[in-house]
């Protein structure tokens, strides 16, 4: 038995024992993330809770403010449950649902030791700090599953949510995320496939993935369309099928088997099994792209960053007809992305909007990026161009303006780097040293540059010194 499991099943214990002796004349109100682990846990919380016929409101958040709290704690219920999400607020949680029962079933960074008694906080960093043992998702269902053994039908919601947070290490699940897998497969509620680990794999015809691929070479194949539509025939694949050329995905599983063996036949010398393979995890009975887990968690992340969790949701419970909402989200998601990157491209000469210091990018994109994906689009940036730090900033709705913070190389802790500006402009920081972000009032952009600057060109004097 995994330890850190039975201590987290302990906790658990403590909070159900609580949740069932809660006050039923009023529904459970459910706050989660909107992020694909976030979603992921809200698929789970809604399912058993409709299957225990308990009422229930639900609001996914990019993330939890004061404001938001301060609201929740002038409404009317009795019983909260956060998911994903909670661990960094539990002082605020503490001063304002001071007089609610509340439960948190989250796997982020828990700031502080005390907080008030009526919190049951359910997370595996009160015992350790291993990262890819569990998602939120995976808490949550460890949560549900003890209230009701029925809702083990939810474990490969836990694993979306694992994927969604990239928790595979080296392409396996490790810890309580494996466990769950197993408990998953071993009742038939998820199957593992080896797959071709392709550039290109979900969306384009086969024989173009194969001629285009970087990843294998094989001497008049690479390269070459009708040498590839050979070498396919050859191992006995057509590559076309009733409706035109095929997929990957469309091939039987015979195929699939026989491309794999052939590939790994002409795979380079330098290259290993495990840069060819990589595991799909497949719900099964359901349409493709709610049938694998790792796309589902692709589309529950667009759903949650576009504003349509509720699309998400529905994705997570299966619910018939909702594959074509989901194919045009994400489409709309990649249209987004695009269009956030040429507005950076289009902005370098603009030091408003993009400004370039020493090793150093800052992008104010004000209204002109979603603040719920400027945090992706600061990350690809960071990709492309040869400085060391970036920043990218996004205004919500709100009034307030988003923060991320990303780096190069591996040089900084991001998380320390942004904390102290952030707190004394009294907004609200987290994330950890490789990738960061925080919180501010939008009015207090200028400043927060000003002062950023100020540490970054220090940072920039003080490498020059080490040389
Ligand atoms: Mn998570």
């Amino acid at each position: 038995m995994d330890k850190l499991l039975n201590l987290l099943q302990e906790k658990i214990g403590i909070a159900i024992n609580a949740f069932n002796n809660r006050d039923k004349s009023r529904p459970v109100r459910i706050i989660s993330h909107l992020d694909a682990d976030g979603i992921a846990s809200a698929g789970i919380l809604v399912k058993a809770m409709k299957r225990a016929n308990i009422r229930y409101v639900l609001t996914i958040v990019p993330q939890l403010t004061q404001e938001f709290l301060e609201k929740l704690s002038k409404e009317d219920y009795s019983t909260y449950i956060f998911s994903d999400l909670g661990s960094g607020m539990l002082q605020s949680i503490s001063n304002y649902l001071s007089d609610k029962l509340v439960i948190v079933l989250d796997h982020h960074e828990i700031p502080i030791k005390t907080y008030g008694e009526n919190i049951f906080l359910v997370n595996p960093q009160m015992f350790s700090n291993n990262y890819e043992s569990i998602s939120g998702a995976g808490v949550t269902y460890l949560f549900v599953k003890q209230l009701d053994n029925r809702n083990i039908d939810l474990s490969s919601l836990a694993i979306v949510g694992a994927l969604g947070d990239i928790q595979e290490v080296e392409g396996e699940l490790r810890g309580i995320n494996k466990l769950i897998l197993e408990e998953a497969v071993n009742n038939g509620y998820m199957k593992i496939e080896k797959s071709l680990k392709l550039v290109g794999i979900t969306t384009k015809y086969l024989h173009k993935v194969i001629e285009q691929s970087r990843d294998i070479f094989i001497e008049g194949v690479t390269g070459s369309e009708s040498g590839t539509i050979q070498f396919l025939q050859e191992i006995g694949i057509n590559p076309m099928g009733e409706n035109g050329w095929r997929m990957y995905h469309e091939l039987t599983k015979e195929e699939k088997d026989r491309l794999i063996t052939a590939l790994l036949m002409h795979k380079p010398k330098d290259k290993d099994y495990k840069d060819l393979l990589m595991n799909r995890y497949i719900i099964p009975n359901r349409p493709l792209i709610l049938g694998d887990a790792r796309d589902l968690a692709t589309a529950l992340n667009a759903c949650g960053r576009l504003g349509k969790a509720s699309i998400g949701i529905a994705a997570c419970l299966g619910v018939k007809g909702i594959e074509k909402k989901l194919v045009r989200v994400i489409r709309e998601y990649r249209q987004a992305i695009v269009n956030s990157l040429n507005w950076v491209k289009e902005n370098m000469n603009n030091p408003s909007s993009v400004l370039l210091g020493k090793g150093y990018m800052i992008i104010n994109a004000r209204e002109n990026i979603l603040s719920t994906i400027i945090g992706t689009i600061t990350s690809i940036i960071s990709r492309e161009y040869g400085y060391e730090i970036y920043i990218g900033m996004a205004r919500n709705s709100e009034g307030y303006t988003k923060i991320s913070i990303r780096q190069r190389d591996k040089k900084h802790n991001l998380r320390k780097l942004i904390e102290q500006p952030i707190i004394e402009l009294g907004g609200i920081s987290g994330g950890h040293a490789s990738a960061a972000g925080g919180l501010i009032k939008s009015d207090r952009e200028e400043i927060f540059i000003k002062k950023m600057r100020e540490i970054l060109e220090k940072i920039v004097i003080e490498q020059r010194m080490e040389i």
